[in-house]
């Protein structure tokens, strides 16, 4: 496929998505500052365009793994703002029932087989997923998104493995963000990770991962390789994480540093949103209505935490229903 251009509709429709993630982050990270929150939160501010860009060319059957850093694909696979919110305050109304919290964020039922707190989790669980559609002779790809510090884990490299040899539906989407923790890429990740995927002689793409449109591009051509039956695809979106590994990174530092202010603020300066936001003011769309939907965008995140502060919280009993059948008193 040839590398189409969104249309103003469709660029409009991309920025609504990433800004729906973001203004959820953030609320997310007042809330995490606040101790309103009862775990940890990884947040995804700055690589919106990737979920976004990437989800935008799947099906609704499509399915896709996520990591750690997982709310940014849940809301881009078209995941109910509100069931993610009670799920991150651990209520029951959540959608795992307050069970699984930030890390844990699935339904099945539209294709998000979860985030996954164990690095690299996702891979072998969308190499599964990819294998089941091509036994089934069905149409649907599996996508796993995962991070720089996830391509070191020995699984990835089976999962290439296979999903080359069995030509396997399967999308691999690097978001190298350049930092592992703590630990910049330089210091634990050796030559270029994309180079992993071309050894097993998969098509391999480098892009900008701030940009959408290349993003969505990228996406469009690697989704059509893979429902083609001509097997995997790899996408390499360069990225920056702009928070801290986790919003209680500073207690785990204890005064120490791992990256410059500067280099954040350069990153800054590269934002998706802002980026998204010029292309559509160039085409166009007057900035009262990038105002209109940032308002929506608000009362949908408002909404969202007001049906999460509301909810009951999660039935302390539940783990037993789930893993002893008849256990409950
Ligand atoms: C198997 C495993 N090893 C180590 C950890 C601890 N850990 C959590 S996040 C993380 C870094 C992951 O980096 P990356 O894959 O680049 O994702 P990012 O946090 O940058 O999004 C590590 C080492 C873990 N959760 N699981």
């Amino acid at each position: 496929m040839a590398n189409t251009e969104p249309t103003r509709e469709q660029l409009l429709a991309l920025y609504e998505r990433m800004l729906l993630i973001r203004r959820m982050e953030e609320r997310l990270r007042a809330d995490a500052a606040a101790g309103n929150l009862p775990g940890a939160v990884h947040l995804y501010i700055g690589q919106e365009a990737i979920a976004t860009g990437v989800c935008a060319q799947l099906r609704s059957n499509d399915l896709i793994t996520s990591t750690h850093r997982g709310h940014g694909h849940f809301l881009a696979k078209g995941g109910d703002p509100k069931a993610m919110m009670a799920e991150i305050w651990a209520k029951r109304t959540g959608i795992c029932k307050g069970m699984g919290g930030s890390m844990h964020v699935a339904d099945f039922s539209k294709g998000i087989l979860g985030a996954n707190g164990i690095v690299g989790g996702g891979f072998a669980i969308a190499t599964g997923a990819a294998l089941a559609a091509k036994l089934l002779h069905d149409t649907r790809v599996s996508v796993t998104f995962f991070g720089d510090g996830a391509s070191n884990q020995g699984v990835f490299m089976e999962c290439l493995n296979v999903s080359s040899l069995w030509k396997l539906p399967l999308v691999l989407v690097c978001e190298h963000n350049q930092f592992s923790e703590f630990t910049p890429a330089a210091q634990c990740t050796s030559g270029e990770i994309v180079d992993r995927a071309r050894a097993f002689k998969i098509p391999t793409t480098v892009i900008d991962g701030n940009d959408i449109v290349a993003v969505w591009q990228a996406a469009a051509q690697a989704v059509e390789h893979a429902r083609s039956g001509a097997g995997p695809a790899f996408i390499e979106a360069r990225t920056y994480r702009i928070q801290g590994h986790l919003e209680a990174e500073a207690l785990f530092l204890q005064g120490g540093q791992y990256r410059e202010q500067a280099e954040i603020d350069e990153w800054r300066k590269r934002d998706p949103l802002d980026r998204a936001q010029q292309r559509l003011l160039a085409s166009g769309v007057k900035a009262a209505d990038l105002q209109s939907i940032d308002a929506r965008i608000g009362r949908t995140v408002e909404d969202a935490v007001k049906f999460a502060q509301d909810s009951e919280p999660a039935d302390p009993e539940l783990p037993f229903d789930l893993m002893f059948v008849g256990q409950r008193a």
